[in-house]
C-alpha cells in the first residue's frame, strides 16, 4: 500500500484529516459547494444527460471531463484540487470522472470493490473525489465504505458479477473484509468525500422517491504511469504542479460542451 504524500503546507484539510485519510481510507462529509452551487450543478443535470448518445446509460460511461468543458471545470475546481493537493502532493493530474446517478426505486447498485482493482495504473497513489449533487443518503443509495481495508499489503480477491442491476461487474471475495463495520457516507448537495484507491466501498439500491446524483473525478500523483496496453485511451490533465508529467499521454482540455461517445471515449 503506498501512503499519501501531503503537501508541506496544507490547503483545505487539515493535518488530522490527514492523517484520518492515512488510517482509515476516507474523508467525509467535507461541505465544499455553497447551497446555490448546488443548486446549479442539479439543474444543469438533465442538459448533461441530453448530451448523451441515447442508448448510453449515464451511470455506465466515463471521462466525461475529456469531452465536457463544464465538467472538466467542475473537476479542475481550485477548492477540489487544495483537497486533491493535501492528500497527494503538490503535483498531480486528472485522468477519470463519472457521474454515479440512481432514479428513484432504481435497483441499481455499486458491488464492494477496490478501484485499484480495476486500474492499470502504478504506483499505486491515487484519490477519488465524490462530489454530491443530490443529498446521499441510506435511503436512496449513499456510498458506503469499509474503514481501515486499504491497509493491506496487497489488492483483495475480485469475483465476477453477472447481475444487469450492478453498475460495476467486480465484488470483492475476501473473508477478511468486515463488512458489519461499514460507514454511510451521508452528504447533502455540494458536499464531497474522498476515498483511497484501495479502500473497499459500494452502495445499495435507491429505495427512496428522491434521486441520488453523485460526480466523481479520479486524480494521481505526476509520478503514476498508465499500462496503455489496458487503457490505450487513457490521458493526464495535469492538474497542479511541475510534474514530470512525462509517464502518460497528456491530454487538451475540451473547449465546448460534448460527451463520451462510450466507456473511455
Ligand atoms: O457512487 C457510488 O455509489 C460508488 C462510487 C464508486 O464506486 C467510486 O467512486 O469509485
Amino acid at each position: 500500500m503506498v501512503t499519501t504524500t501531503p503537501s508541506p503546507t496544507l490547503k483545505a484539510l487539515t493535518s488530522e484529516q490527514v492523517e484520518a485519510f492515512r488510517h482509515k481510507g476516507y474523508l467525509a462529509p467535507l461541505p465544499l459547494f455553497t447551497q446555490d452551487e448546488a443548486a446549479a450543478l442539479r439543474a444543469d443535470y438533465p442538459r448533461l444527460k441530453a448530451l448523451l448518445l441515447p442508448e448510453l446509460q449515464i451511470s455506465r460511461i466515463n471521462w466525461w471531463h475529456k469531452r465536457n468543458r463544464t465538467l472538466y471545470n467542475l473537476c479542475m475546481h481550485p477548492r477540489v484540487l487544495d483537497h486533491v493537493e493535501d492528500l497527494l502532493g503538490p503535483s498531480f493530474f486528472l485522468w477519470g470522472s463519472q457521474f454515479f446517478s440512481k432514479e428513484p426505486h432504481d435497483a441499481a447498485h455499486v458491488p464492494w470493490h477496490q478501484d485499484a482493482k480495476y486500474w492499470p495504473l502504478a504506483p499505486q497513489h491515487s484519490v477519488t473525489v465524490f462530489i454530491a449533487w443530490s443529498d446521499c443518503s441510506p435511503d436512496n443509495g449513499c456510498m458506503r465504505v469499509v474503514p481501515g481495508t486499504h491497509r493491506t499489503d496487497d489488492l483483495l480477491e475480485h469475483g465476477m458479477l453477472t447481475d444487469p442491476n450492478a453498475l460495476l461487474p467486480r465484488i470483492v471475495q475476501d473473508s477478511r473484509v468486515d463488512y458489519d463495520t461499514a460507514v454511510d457516507l451521508v452528504l447533502e448537495p455540494g458536499w464531497i468525500s474522498l476515498h483511497h484507491d484501495g479502500i473497499v466501498h459500494g452502495s445499495g439500491p435507491n429505495t427512496s422517491d428522491r434521486p441520488r446524483i453523485a460526480w466523481t473525478c479520479r486524480f494521481s500523483a505526476a509520478e503514476v504511469k498508465c499500462d496503455l496496453s489496458v487503457w490505450p485511451t487513457f490521458q493526464a490533465f495535469p492538474a497542479r504542479g511541475d510534474g514530470p508529467f512525462n509517464h502518460n499521454p497528456i491530454g487538451v482540455p475540451p473547449t465546448t460542451e460534448g460527451a463520451p461517445t462510450g466507456m473511455m471515449q
